[in-house]
């Protein structure tokens, strides 16, 4: 596996342990999906029910695909092996990327502005500089947009272990 592979997982997995156990856990997804909810104050209803049950999906998911120790817990070691079958997780995380590209689209013009992306991606945990340089990665243009699909895109590509110097790179920084 790539090493950029490996990095970009331990970081989501620092990420989605948002209460700081050291371990993944029930609790982690419902304070994060309401962290996320509460960045997208401009989306409708709808948006936001669809990325709760993204964020729930997605626990559901990893619990009982990678629970090896059936403790109800996912730990780094645990959640490392989601590398080992990435499509078992293709459907989950297609879904969450599609959810949170909605969210970040509220006036559904296909187009997503830098500071409701740097919001949405700081809710989710992930630094300032970094959310920047994704942004740049994802070459907006002259008014500072980019394109929710190549977002979408993104999101898939980093879950994606044979990928490397792909633009979700940027949110692996050394002293990340
Ligand atoms: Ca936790
Ligand atoms: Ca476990």
């Amino acid at each position: 596996m790539r090493t950029e592979a490996i990095e970009r997982v331990e970081l989501v997995f620092r990420l989605f342990d948002a209460n700081g156990s050291g371990q993944l856990d029930s609790a982690d997804f419902d304070l994060m999906a309401r962290r996320v909810v509460a960045a997208a104050a401009g989306s409708a209803e709808a948006d936001k029910q669809r990325i709760v049950h993204a964020f729930r999906k997605y626990w559901e998911t990893l619990v009982a695909e990678l629970d090896a120790d059936r403790d109800g817990l996912v730990s780094l070691e645990e959640f490392s092996a989601c590398t080992l079958s990435p499509r078992k997780f293709d459907a989950t995380v297609a879904e969450f990327a599609e959810a949170l590209g909605a969210l970040g689209d509220p006036d559904g013009d296909g187009l997503i502005e830098r500071p409701l992306f740097a919001e949405l991606m700081s809710a989710i945990g992930f630094r300032t500089e970094n959310i920047h340089a994704l942004f740049d990665a994802f070459e907006p243009s002259d008014a500072d947009q980019i394109r929710v699909a190549t977002w979408v895109a993104g999101i898939k590509d980093y879950y994606q272990p044979e990928k490397a110097g792909i633009a979700g790179d940027q949110l692996v920084s050394p002293s990340a």
